[in-house]
């Protein structure tokens, strides 16, 4: 997969660098390449925004710079994905999507953002999706790219070593939060591992995760378990 991201800041993109997206880039798995917007400025100041039309507080990003960058990155079926606080939701299955694409081109906005004839005119031309990570208000697009190419990057094919472990995790397939997890010493400052989990009693200890998957997710997330299907809940989870 390629990815490309625009932004003011290349600098803050630097942990792409490290750890298992790093990886998967050293390999080949992922072409990863971070531009700086200001590359394509045409003023000496090297402006990248404006005044709002219609007043208030705070600065646009202007079309002009954007639009010459991305003529220059997007290539003919790339999606374009503008991180905004106003974007739909980015949740895995979102990053589960966005794995299956050839190549994507983040643009992170800062200021009041992005000037709205950019998103219009892109995606009258290709795709452009507008992501949002949650319910708060960061001051640009780039913690958004770092948390969609890090989910997106461990999905790929051959990037996290043991595929099994993409299975039961937090918003897998099951729709649940994923159950505690415990190592050694059996007991440590006081606190117990679950008796269970050192009984050797495989299909206990199934019963046991799933329930504390369960109960995690009524305490936690009840949206989640309202969101569950049914049918996909046996007679004793509907029990916990
Ligand atoms: Cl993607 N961008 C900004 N600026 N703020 C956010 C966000 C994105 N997601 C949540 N808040």
């Amino acid at each position: 997969m390629r990815v490309d991201v625009v932004s003011i800041f290349p600098e803050y993109l630097a942990p792409l660098e490290l750890s298992l997206v790093g990886k998967a880039r050293t390999a080949g798995l992922l072409d990863l390449q971070v531009h700086d917007l200001r590359t394509w400025t045409d003023d000496r100041h090297r402006t990248v925004d404006d005044t709002p039309f219609g007043g208030g507080a705070g600065m646009v990003m202007r079309p002009d710079v954007w639009g010459r960058a991305l003529d220059d990155v997007l290539t003919p079926g790339a999606h374009l994905i503008v991180p905004s606080p106003a974007g739909a939701p980015f949740t895995q299955r979102t990053a589960e999507a966005l794995a299956t694409e050839q190549h994507l081109v983040v643009a992170c906005g800062r200021y009041e953002g992005i000037d709205a004839r950019v998103a219009e005119h892109y995606a009258a031309r290709g795709r452009v999706t507008e992501l949002s990570l949650g319910d708060y208000v960061l001051n640009g697009g780039e913690v958004a790219a770092l948390v969609v190419v890090e989910a997106v990057a461990r999905l790929l094919p051959g990037v996290v070593g043991n595929p099994e472990s993409l299975v039961e995790e937090s918003h897998g397939a099951a729709g649940l939060l994923e159950y505690p997890v415990y190592t050694k010493p059996a007991t440590w400052q006081g606190h117990a591992v679950p008796d269970v989990l050192l009984s050797g009693h495989h299909a206990r200890i199934e019963r046991w995760r799933r329930d504390e998957a369960l109960r995690r997710t009524a305490a936690r997330r009840p949206d989640l378990l309202a969101a569950l299907d049914v049918a996909a809940l046996d007679r004793h989870d509907r029990a916990v």
